[in-house]
């Protein structure tokens, strides 16, 4: 039997759709999870320190705003938890099939169907819309480098982390000073005999203001309506100005970079340490460091910061290229993750039997984000352009769920075949994204996840966070080609194709 709606996903984009279909009287739809539980990322993140650096009335769903987060800034735990209530409070546990990975999906023209098939001997599933939700950040990234597998220690990836292992009298090498490296480190600081660093790149570093919510707080957000409304409101200005110093290369850039030099001079004392984490590009080129405890767990006595590059991994440890090696019986690798900026997480094959991953060799495009021609019902959260750089992402994923659950709720209730972007549209939409992504801070020169090797940027939104909402506010069906079966009528609105 087919289905309205196959959501691959639970963590938050699939929670969040499901959600909003519901709202909308859909209610026939299923989500597909690999996993055995829901929180995709947040699942999956279970280090030592993970927490989200947007605050929690921003990171989270306006639809399920939630009084009790405990402080600005929520842990993973806590983030979980909420995934958790959003499940009981809207009974989506009877909507998600777990253990169920998907390795291919195709869409057949005839029917209007798409087939959605899955790993081991799962029997495949139909349904006239697909919702792509399974996150750009799914599937962590190991360091191309010489010697890897020759380890002959313990090793861990951030994102799967090995919570048996005891790092109690441990030496630890740690790659990788991103988002997730600068929260890790000042915890195996605190447990681990030693801690080497290996820095790349130097991040721009701003303290994190990170208060206990009291329950007088609370109380207000429980009791008075509109309050919880009025602090998001808040934060998400305070976030869209940011977009001023982060987006653009503009004299706020320069003020974010003075506030965070003077963050360093005031926690950094040694001037030779100071310089090793002096960034060299402009601040927003790649994602701002929110921390207060990095700087201090660096200078700790059994902490060493090592800035020579790595030239192998040797069995016993990690080898720099001016000829040290740094023995140790463990690696952390905080080196991110593979973000599909050119792939498909799984085959996808649309019209004609076009293949979506060789389309995006090049660098992935959307309409919105959301919709690609060629690929009609198919719905892709956190797509391409839609990275939000300075504001949280939920407040993107927000937008495209409501975009793409009212084009689900078009097609379900006009019993159409199908709705597929118009090639013009699309192509109009991405040079204007292109170019506007020229003058911005993300293309000033650094290398970050956000680019191809090629430089080519698929990953983020140029522009506020009100601009990107503004433009999936409604569904314009001219934008779209509206097939029928054939049996049916004509659809009021736009040329059809049946
Ligand atoms: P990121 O932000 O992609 O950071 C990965 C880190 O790993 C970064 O410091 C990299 O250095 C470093 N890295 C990657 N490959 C290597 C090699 N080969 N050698 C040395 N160092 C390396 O991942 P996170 O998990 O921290 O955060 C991911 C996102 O999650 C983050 O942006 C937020 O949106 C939430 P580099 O800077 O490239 O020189």
């Amino acid at each position: 039997m087919t289905i309205a709606v196959a959501v691959i996903g639970a963590g938050f984009a699939g929670i969040g759709t499901a959600i909003r279909l519901k709202q909308k009287g859909i209610d026939d739809f299923t989500i597909f999870e690999r996993g055995d539980r829901v929180g995709g990322t947040w699942r999956d993140n279970t280090y030592p320190g993970a927490a989200c650096d947007i605050p929690s009335r921003l990171y989270s769903y306006s639809f399920a705003q939630n009084p009790e987060w405990s402080h600005t800034y929520s842990a993973s735990a806590e983030i979980l938890d909420y995934i958790d209530s959003m499940v009981a409070d809207h009974d989506l546990a009877r909507h998600i099939r777990f253990g169920r990975e998907v390795t291919g999906i195709s869409y057949d023209e005839e029917s209007g169907e798409w087939t959605i098939r899955f790993a081991g001997r799962r029997r495949p599933v139909t349904a006239r819309s697909v919702v792509m939700a399974s996150g750009p950040l799914a599937n962590p990234a190991m360091p191309d480098i010489r010697g890897r597998d020759d380890f002959a220690g313990h090793v861990i990836h951030s994102a799967r982390w090995d919570h048996d292992y005891d790092f109690t009298g441990k030496k630890v090498a740690v790659i990788g000073t991103g988002a997730s490296g600068v929260q890790i480190i000042p915890h195996l600081v605190k447990q681990a005999a030693s801690v080497k660093v290996f820095q790349r790149t130097p991040g721009w570093v701003l303290p994190k203001v990170d208060l206990e919510t009291g329950e007088f707080t609370k109380r207000i957000y429980r009791s008075i309506p509109g309050a919880q409304r009025l602090a998001r409101a808040g934060w998400f200005w305070g976030h869209e100005s940011v977009a001023l110093g982060v987006v653009w290369d503009t004299p706020l850039t320069r003020a974010v970079e003075a506030l965070s030099r003077l963050n360093l001079r005031l926690q950094v004392k040694d001037p030779w340490m100071r310089r090793q984490l002096t960034p060299d590009f402009s601040a927003g080129c790649k994602r701002l460091l929110m921390t207060s405890d990095y700087y201090p767990a660096l200078q700790a006595d059994n902490c060493k910061l090592v800035t020579w590059p790595i030239a192998r991994i040797a069995p016993e440890g990690v080898r720099t290229v001016e000829g040290i090696e740094h023995q140790v019986d463990c690696i952390v690798y905080a080196t991110g993750f593979e973000v599909s900026k050119q792939g498909t997480p799984f085959e996808i094959v649309g019209v004609d039997g076009r293949v979506l991953a060789d389309e995006w060799a090049g660098g992935a495009y959307a309409y919105r984000s959301v919709n690609v021609e060629g690929y009609p019902n198919l719905h892709v959260t956190f797509g391409p352009n839609s990275g939000p750089g300075h504001n949280s992402a939920l407040v993107y994923m927000e937008s495209q769920i409501d975009y793409l659950t009212d084009m689900v709720v078009h097609l379900e209730h006009n019993g159409w075949k199908a709705l597929d972007v118009r090639a013009e549209v699309q192509e109009r939409y991405n040079r204007d994204i292109q170019k506007r992504l020229a003058s911005t801070t993300w293309n000033s020169g650094c290398q970050s996840w956000y680019l191809t090797d090629d430089g080519f940027n698929s990953t983020m939104f140029p522009g506020f966070a009100t601009q990107y909402a503004n433009q999936l506010r409604e569904v314009d069906l001219r934008d779209y080609r509206i097939r029928v079966h054939a049996d049916a009528a004509a659809p009021a609105v736009g040329p059809t194709v049946s």
